[in-house]
């Protein structure tokens, strides 16, 4: 097949997109397509150049007369200039506002045709969609697009409900690189972190936004601490974190609650984890769950958004509702107390990831795409 030139405008820092669009980028890469990165930065997770890839930074002034910097017109511009200098056959942009905007106004700038694939991952469509204001924008956004994205079906159907686009929307679910994610040898991380050998593992991976329901995460272990010896690891780093150190502190947990930080080893750190969970108010996808699963660590998520289509309840992991925290503990501790139990979810999450979000077919869909916009089907 012809070997297609891709734009890619994605947040670099932000978690679970950036994740994806890194990996995604990189898969393609490895199938011989050009891709070119037109970002703020190189976008976090890529730790491995590949010779296919090429970086395009998007440069901002801060002019003293701007109060905010106009970030998204210079997206546009340096997007703008990569089509034509580099003959880019389509954009991939992940998340409608404001990357869709930014590529719209590209195309119309570099006088161009080019097709335009919009995933949308969340955030935008739940949190920016019931702003009145930007609900227009989003729709906007998505009927730009040739084609629009959405990572579970959960987030498909709730942006047909509440932006009503004139555009279809496919759903293409989240994947994650199972060569980086598998079961390995913990070595000896648990040592390291000062945990001894009987405690079980509670792990918590996330940017500690307000959204992840961190206290609730707290207020479980708290429960499940009272029955049994355990640590819980609190992984990364974001808006919350300090608040949630108090919290510990004031709940008497301190000894109890690691706060390891934003970290790269999260295959090492899954390691030595018997259990993750993931209580979010709002999530489209969940990717960490997929990154425990891929690893054998089974969870226990609330019911809400496309987490349901990842967790099976009962199969890989048992769902919550949001707020029921007694819940949360009473099915830890079953899961604890009961060997074949365990030992049944962790093969069960390994397959989840082996069958239903394999990355090869998940690769394949996007490609598939690609060939449609650029035309080449
Ligand atoms: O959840 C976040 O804070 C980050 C955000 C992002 O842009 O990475 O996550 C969204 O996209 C991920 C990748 O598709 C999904 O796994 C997350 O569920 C989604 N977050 C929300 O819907 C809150």
């Amino acid at each position: 097949m012809e070997r297609l030139k891709v734009g890619v405008i994605c947040y670099p820092t932000l978690g679970g997109s950036g994740v994806v669009a890194t990996e995604l980028g990189l898969k393609m890469a490895e199938k011989g397509h050009e891709m070119h990165y037109i970002t703020s930065s190189k976008p976090f997770r890529f730790t491995d150049v590949h010779p296919n890839i090429q970086f395009h930074e998007v440069k901002i002034d801060g002019y003293a007369v701007f109060k905010y910097p106009p970030y998204d017109i210079a997206l546009a511009n340096r997007i703008a200039q990569v089509i034509i200098e580099e003959k880019l056959d389509l954009l991939h942009v992940h998340y409608a506002v404001p990357h869709a905007i930014s590529a719209a106004l590209a195309k119309d700038m570099a006088n161009s045709s080019i097709g335009v694939i919009t995933t949308l991952h969340g955030t935008d469509v739940t949190i920016l969609g019931h702003d009145p204001g930007l609900k227009n924008t989003v729709r906007y956004g998505i009927d730009k697009s040739d084609i629009t994205t959405a990572v579970s079906e959960a987030l498909r159907q709730e942006t047909l409900e509440m932006i009503e686009p004139e555009k279809e929307i496919l759903t293409i679910y989240n994947f994650i690189d199972e060569s980086k994610y598998r079961p390995i040898d913990p070595g000896c991380m648990k040592t390291a972190l000062g945990i001894d050998a009987n405690d079980k593992v509670l792990i918590h991976i996330s940017n500690f936004r307000s959204v992840k329901n961190i206290p609730d995460i707290i207020d479980s272990f708290k429960l499940i601490r009272h029955e049994t010896s355990a640590k819980l690891l609190l992984v990364g780093e974001g808006p919350e974190q300090f608040e949630m150190m108090e919290k510990v502190q004031a709940e008497g947990l301190a000894d109890d609650v690691i706060f390891t930080g934003k970290r790269d080893d999260l295959p090492e750190l899954l390691a030595i984890s018997d259990l993750m969970l993931l209580l979010s108010e709002k999530e489209a996808f969940g990717l960490v769950l997929l990154e425990g699963f891929a690893c054998g660590v089974p969870a226990i998520a609330t019911n809400i958004g496309g987490i349901p289509e990842v967790v099976e309840d009962g199969k890989n992991g048992f769902l919550v509702e949001q707020g029921d925290v007694e819940a949360v503990a009473v099915q830890a501790l079953k899961i604890f107390s009961d060997a074949e139990l365990y030992e049944r979810l962790c093969q069960n999450a390994l397959l989840t990831v082996k069958e239903k979000f394999n990355s090869e077919t998940i690769v394949s869909q996007y490609e598939e795409l690609y060939y449609r916009i650029a035309g080449l089907t």
